[in-house]
């Protein structure tokens, strides 16, 4: 496609002597036709419960049941259990691909080629979470924020997994009362729009656990390359216009009333590109947002098409392409394909990006990034 390309231009030799080749993020270099990417399919659904503890199947899916009008009456009160009603994940422990890898390895009858038993162990060439390859897709439009992403490749599959830059660690471990109480926000607008049954309506007063999540594992393909990636979703509607999964799912979001033109402009430019990559990818058919005043209450919702919101976006020069963002997806994947070609799980290529430098990588061997685990690697090549 058209992003082939710039994979090249980062590799030149520079006088004389080797150096590893880059790949540019500029988004002109990635503004062509939108390449192909195969409709998601929902491969397997997994849950984590209430002490983290995974589970094989749907468990923690809920069900999409909002208010009847566009403006919920009386007003949603996103602050109501924040000191009291908070059971908080551990954001210390890492995870890594660790739930992800467990739904692969319990499921590694059905991921081998058909009629291959020779062949690799998961018939795709990526397996990573969905929110990774969100980062990929909105990097070309990404000023504040980079990234640092780990890759192996295993039994013919690239697994990528992020690491916590050290500004990112900085970030949440100082994370002011106020930032916290805004993540808080978006969990309790969760229980809001939420029922535990598809008929039921939601219960706002009981607590908030962040370490519950039900999560869809979907396949796909960007241009050549086959992906397997799991995503957390908020819930389903069994009763709205595409019924089947994924895109019978609904992605919840809270954010800042809008009050002025130039403010909804900003809100498309620059917080809306990561909602559409965020549901583009898994096929998660509609957004809906619930626009907060300042004391924290929601008495306006808005729903997003994913598929439409580029139509939102075309009138403004300027703005962000989703085009750009699958072309240069489709580079990067390119680019780890051309690097990372050692079949070993102990050597970890890490790919860094900050705002306004190419993607480069550095190469490690053994222990220190090492992240797929051993009963991981154990279970895969029996
Ligand atoms: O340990 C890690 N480095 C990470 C773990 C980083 C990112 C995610 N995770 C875990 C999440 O806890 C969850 O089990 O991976 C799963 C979600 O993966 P994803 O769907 O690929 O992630 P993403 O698209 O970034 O986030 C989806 C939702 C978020 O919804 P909003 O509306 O805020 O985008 O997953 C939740 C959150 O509700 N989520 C998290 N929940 C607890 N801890 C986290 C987190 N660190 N990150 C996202
Ligand atoms: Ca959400």
């Amino acid at each position: 496609g058209a992003a082939e390309a710039p994979a090249e231009l980062g590799g030149s030799p520079k006088r004389g002597r080797w150096a590893p080749p880059t790949l540019p993020t500029e988004p002109a270099l990635y503004d062509g036709p939108f390449p192909f990417y195969r409709r998601p399919a929902e491969e397997g659904r997994f849950s984590l419960d209430a002490q983290r503890c995974y589970h094989p199947d749907a468990r923690q899916l809920r069900y999409f049941a909002p208010p009847r009008a566009e403006r919920p009456e009386p007003a949603f009160d996103l602050r109501h259990g924040y000191r009291d009603l908070y059971v908080r994940r551990d954001e210390g422990r890492r995870e890594g691909l660790e739930h992800l890898l467990q739904w692969v390895a319990g499921n590694r009858d059905r991921l081998r080629a058909q009629g291959d038993a020779a062949g690799r162990p998961v018939n795709a060439d990526f397996v990573t979470w969905r929110g990774h390859l969100t980062k990929v897709l909105t990097t070309p439009y990404e000023s504040q924020e980079g990234w640092l992403l780990a890759v192996s490749l295993f039994r013919g599959t690239l697994y990528v997994s992020e690491v916590e830059t050290p500004a990112a660690r900085q970030q949440r471990e100082q994370r002011s009362d106020m930032l916290q109480e805004l993540a808080y926000m978006g969990y309790k607008f969760e229980r809001y729009m939420c029922a535990d049954t598809p008929d039921g309506s939601p219960d706002p007063t009981g607590v908030v656990n962040t370490n519950e999540a039900f999560c869809t594992v979907v396949r796909t393909r960007l241009g050549s390359h086959s992906l397997l990636f799991a995503g957390e979703v908020d819930c389903a509607d069994p009763r709205g216009a595409w019924p089947e999964p994924p895109a019978c799912y609904v992605e919840l979001k809270t954010c800042k009333e809008l009050h002025s033109p130039a403010q909804r402009r900003s809100f498309y430019r620059y917080k809306l590109i990561k909602w559409w990559a965020q549901s583009f990818l898994p096929g998660v058919s509609r957004i809906v947002a619930g626009f907060r005043a300042p004391d924290g209450s929601v008495a306006t919702l808005e729903t997003f098409e994913t598929m439409k919101i580029f139509q939102l976006i075309r009138g403004d020069r300027g703005c962000w392409k989703p085009a750009v963002c699958m072309n240069f997806c489709e580079a990067f994947l390119a680019f780890l394909k051309k690097v990372v070609t050692e079949d070993d799980p102990q050597l970890v290529h890490l790919f860094a990006w900050e705002p306004g430098r190419p993607v480069s990588y550095t190469r490690h061997q053994g222990a220190e990034h090492v992240f797929l685990p051993a009963w991981y690697v154990e279970t895969m090549s029996g």
